[in-house]
């Protein structure tokens, strides 16, 4: 028997779809390591382990043919300088692409390819973000009191790697100067 199509609403503005197999809450300590200030890091987790961002997931079988798709939720905030952001990956298979559809608050993608060639993308509401293969992407919320939440589709057999990024972060940070929000060289970043 094939599966019936199915179909599910994202109301605005908490954006908890109305169908959701799996939900995800990454907490600042799941952060560990990324943030460049580590000295505010640890400052903001003796307070409190607050949620960074959230997933929902609608769960499909992880092979190829299939398509994931979901909610993600960045919260405002900042660790330091730097804004709040997702872990961000690689795709295990290098060669899968993915789509983002912004549909509430500001931030931009953080993306680079193993090579280092690095890409910052604006995410603004209504923009459509097309992530080829083999760049890691990182969403980071820039909005002061909103949460950007985006819809993701991506292959069922794309897996995701995230060790990559832990040990070497990403080439791009986005932060706040004197006079805004900047993209600025992670001055730890190492090539692998
Ligand atoms: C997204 C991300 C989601 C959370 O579904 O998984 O935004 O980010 P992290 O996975 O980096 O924690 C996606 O890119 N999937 O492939
Ligand atoms: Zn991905």
């Amino acid at each position: 028997m094939s599966d019936l199509p199915f179909a599910y609403t994202v109301p605005l503005p908490l954006a908890i779809p109305s169908r959701q197999d799996n939900h995800i809450q990454r907490r600042l300590s799941a952060l560990k390591g990324q943030f460049a200030d580590a000295a505010a890091y640890e400052r903001l987790l003796a307070e409190e382990d607050r949620i960074v961002y959230e997933v929902y997931e609608i769960q499909r079988p992880h092979v190829e043919g299939e398509l994931l798709t979901g909610i993600s939720i960045v919260h405002p905030g900042k660790v330091g300088a730097e804004f709040h952001m997702t872990k961000g990956h690689f795709h295990t298979v290098l060669e899968t692409a993915e789509v983002y559809v912004v549909l509430k608050g500001e931030g931009f993608m953080v993306m680079e390819t193993p090579e280092g060639e690095a890409h910052v993308e604006p995410l603004t509401p209504n923009r459509v973000l097309y992530v080829p293969p083999r760049w890691a992407h990182r969403s980071v919320c820039t909005s002061r009191q909103d949460d950007l939440v985006t819809l993701f589709v991506y292959p069922g057999n794309a897996g995701h790697d995230y060790g990559t990024i832990e040990t070497q972060g990403f080439r791009k940070l986005v932060v706040e100067d004197a006079n805004g929000i900047a993209i600025i060289d992670n001055p730890r970043w190492k090539r692998a």
